[in-house]
């Protein structure tokens, strides 16, 4: 049994939409447990420092442009296997491919604008959860 942490953040369309309350909702009835969360205005340091690793892409102008664009609301989420479950709860980054009950298959039919994000692996849950919330904002 992995007991994992991972770090959730509704996309600046997510808030916009009003959709917080349902993400929370679908990860609690799961069964897993809210740990930290806020909304938050994300800087542009920090969409470099959270996207780094799509630095040589094409849409990453695009990317920290739209993530800076309004406030976002960032989560950390802890339970069992959280990380790869909660990746199949968001469904696929493409819109075609994002099954319907997932919350990227519910709402979104875009790539670039797809509600939400979360960590894929072990280091980026760290890597991410250290880069927007401190020791003391985690309960
Ligand atoms: P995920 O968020 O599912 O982990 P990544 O890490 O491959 O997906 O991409 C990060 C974000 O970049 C995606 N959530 C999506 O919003 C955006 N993105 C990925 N590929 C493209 C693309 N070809 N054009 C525009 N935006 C993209």
């Amino acid at each position: 049994m992995a007991i994992q942490k991972t770090f959730l953040m509704v996309k600046p369309d997510g808030v916009k939409r009003q959709l917080v309350g349902d993400i929370v909702d679908r990860f609690e009835r799961k069964g897993f447990v809210l740990k930290g969360a806020k909304l938050m205005q994300v800087s542009q340091e920090l969409a470099e420092k959270h996207y780094a690793e799509h630095a040589d892409k094409p849409f990453f102008g695009e990317l920290t442009e739209f993530i800076t664009s309004g406030p976002v609301f960032a989560m950390v989420w802890e339970g069992e296997n959280v990380i790869s479950v909660a990746r199949l709860m968001m469904g696929a980054t493409n819109p075609e491919q994002s099954a319907p009950g997932t919350i990227r298959g519910d709402y979104s039919t875009t790539l670039s604008h797809n509600v939400i994000h979360g960590s894929d692996s072990l280091a980026s849950a760290e890597r991410e959860i250290g880069l927007f919330f401190t020791e003391e904002e985690i309960h």
